[in-house]
């Protein structure tokens, strides 16, 4: 079984939003038409309560994009994003989320952040998406969305690390920058998932 994981394809994340990603409304048409390809689709959205520790407004004497420890490990501190029940968190329209058997939402917990769609940060919280994958028999996870190097890069990441052959799809994806791209595909290389440049690969 195929599926196809579409992360943080959310309102905030595009051009316009309070954490956009440059060109992030380019991948949507890619998405569209990749959808009825797989066995199936499944998505992530990032909900996190207004008083997230992860938004620099939480923090005195921090800005955004500021480095912090949360938790025991480095947190970027980022614009308040994705408030849940905001019409930044909602999916974006000009994607048909029709397909969608299931929303796996994160980032609800204050304390921590979570940019795998499998786990929090500190991987001491399930989703339940590793234990819904795994009840239907999938065994390939392609997985795009926003932002690619970080919540598809982590979520491409446990993927892998839970044992399914893992696909990124470069071409249905933007970073934040350039370089953390990069830098993202040469770890996912090198745990052995896949990357994917065209569209017509994963049409099958
Ligand atoms: C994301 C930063 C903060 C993402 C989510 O979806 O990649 N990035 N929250
Ligand atoms: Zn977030």
């Amino acid at each position: 079984m195929r599926a196809l994981v579409v992360v943080d394809l959310q309102m905030d994340f595009l051009p316009n939003g309070a954490l956009a990603v440059q060109e992030g409304d380019l991948i949507i048409p890619s998405i569209n038409a990749i959808q009825d390809h797989f066995d199936l689709v499944v998505a992530t959205q990032d909900w996190h309560p207004v008083d997230h520790q992860s938004f620099a407004s939480q923090h005195e004497n921090q800005g955004v994009y500021d480095v912090i420890e949360l938790e025991g490990i480095p947190q970027v501190l980022w614009p308040d994003h994705c408030i849940q029940g905001t019409a930044g968190a909602a999916f974006s329209e000009a994607w048909d989320s029709n397909p969608v058997a299931a929303v796996f939402r994160k980032g609800m917990n204050k304390h921590i952040d979570s940019y795998s769609g499998f786990y929090d940060n500190n991987k001491r919280e399930a989703t339940g998406l590793l234990g819904f994958l795994k009840e239907k028999n999938v065994t390939e996870v392609y997985v795009c969305g926003l932002a690619a190097e970080y919540c598809v890069f982590y979520t491409a990441m446990d993927a892998r690390n839970t044992g399914f052959d893992t696909y990124f799809l470069a071409f249905a994806t933007k970073p934040i920058s350039a370089e953390g791209l990069e830098q993202a595909k040469v770890k996912l290389k090198a745990n052995g998932v896949v990357i994917v440049n065209e569209s017509e690969e994963v049409k099958r």
